[in-house]
């Protein structure tokens, strides 16, 4: 299947494969499918539809779909417990240790160690827990609504928010597409990698899913839709050979050019493509959506230069600022909790799959890559 060489050492496990995934796989060329489906034919699919297709391998017919959307809110309500855990946390933490945090509290007061059940109660829970979070960290802790658990996910995350003066509807599809568009992306992407490892062990899945935040909320990974969107903003023109001077400039400093490049993927990344065309129908003259219009045109020609990186095209987080931006949600620091927030369902059904499905049932083993010692000699103290 693979033979390995000194080559593969050191280089972050790329490319060698260790295990099985159900979920979803990724193509050079495609991207990602979800069991089965290319990303783009689900992107305007309802999260909840999504969700039930990655735990159940099927999307849902109309009365399944009824039924999942209606299990998942009898299973919403927040315990007692997180908001006072919520208004001690440090206003100046990244949302993404917040959330880290936030999910870890939850597991604290009502997980039942049943890894379905808790994948399922986790997700449910997850839109009123990242409302509060907006809430608690910017101080805006009265009149928070009751969380309205008749609502869809999305629903209960903008009610909870309570934004003035924003269209709820493209908010909520910009949401929608968003949480669609991050579920998951094949076995081996470092969060999905991250919680699985940990829930090899055995903790649960609210520490799984922690670590595996706390794993997405490296500017590599899950946080380069933060930096990508500060990116664009400092850019601030779509004038295109000003913009080719910035990206020469930020590869020159020996910076990334955020939203271009990828482990796997070889071509524009699907996920790109449905937020160009979102873009393209609900802001199109926005200034920051011209700006990342002509990124996606002249930042692969300047990559591509450089015949180390293998894809200089614009990968998922490209666009996702600029449209959460336009939509009113305008703080940059927040918008991996979003990637956090999808993809706590392709990871929870990942190690469902891996703790009750594989080999048999038995599941996968507690995760051992092997290491190969260097620079120590056997040696004794005196
Ligand atoms: N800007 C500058 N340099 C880049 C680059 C980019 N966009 N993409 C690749 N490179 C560089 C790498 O840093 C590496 O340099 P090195 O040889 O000095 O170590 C070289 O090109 C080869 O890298 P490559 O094999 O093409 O890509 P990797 O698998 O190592 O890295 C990422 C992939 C995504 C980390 C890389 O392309 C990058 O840093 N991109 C910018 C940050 C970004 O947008 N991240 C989001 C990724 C993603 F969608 C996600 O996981 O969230």
């Amino acid at each position: 299947m693979f033979e390995i060489t000194s080559s593969h050492i050191n280089i972050g496990m790329r490319g060698i494969p260790v295990g099985t995934c159900r979920t979803s796989f990724v193509t050079p060329s495609e991207g990602v499918h979800y069991c089965g489906y290319p990303i783009a034919e689900l992107a305007s699919m309802s999260p909840e539809d999504v969700v039930y297709l990655l735990f159940n391998k099927e999307l849902p017919n109309p009365k399944q779909s009824a039924e999942f959307k209606a299990d998942l809110q009898s299973r919403g309500a927040l315990p007692d417990g997180v908001e006072s855990v919520l208004s001690s946390l440090p206003s100046e933490g990244h949302p993404m240790d917040w959330l880290s945090v936030g999910i870890h509290t939850l597991g604290m007061l009502d997980g039942v160690n049943n890894w379905k059940e808790d994948a399922m109660n986790l997700i449910a829970r997850m839109p009123r827990l990242l409302g509060l979070i907006f809430r608690y960290r910017e101080g805006r802790t009265e009149n928070i609504p009751s969380d309205d658990l008749s609502l869809s996910l999305v629903g209960r995350f903008t009610n909870t928010l309570d934004l003035e003066d924003i269209d709820s509807s493209v908010m909520n599809q910009v949401l929608a597409t968003y949480l669609v568009l991050h579920m998951d992306h094949g076995g081996g992407n470092l969060s999905t990698f991250t919680g699985k490892a940990v829930a090899s062990g055995k903790a649960t899945i609210y520490s799984s899913m922690a670590g595996a935040m706390n794993a997405l909320s490296g500017p590599l990974h899950g946080r380069a839709n933060q930096s990508c969107f500060e990116f664009v903003k400092k850019i601030g023109t779509s004038n295109p050979d000003e913009v080719e001077d910035f990206v020469r400039g930020e590869l020159q400093a020996k910076r990334p050019v955020f939203g271009f490049g990828h482990a796997v993927l070889r071509a524009e990344d699907p996920r790109a493509t449905v937020q160009f065309a979102l873009g393209e129908q609900i802001c199109p003259h926005d200034e920051y959506f011209k700006t990342i219009r002509v990124l996606r045109s002249v930042a692969p020609k300047v990559l591509s230069e450089n015949p180390r990186i293998s894809n200089p095209n614009a990968n998922v987080d490209i666009a996702s600022g600029t449209l959460l931006n336009f939509v009113g949600l305008r703080d940059p620091e927040y918008y991996t909790t979003f990637f956090g927030w999808a993809r706590v369902a392709g990871i929870g059904a990942q190690i469902v799959d891996e703790r009750t499905v594989m080999r048999g049932g038995k599941g996968t083993p507690i995760y051992r890559p092997k290491y190969i010692a260097e620079e120590q000699t056997l040696r004794h103290v005196d």
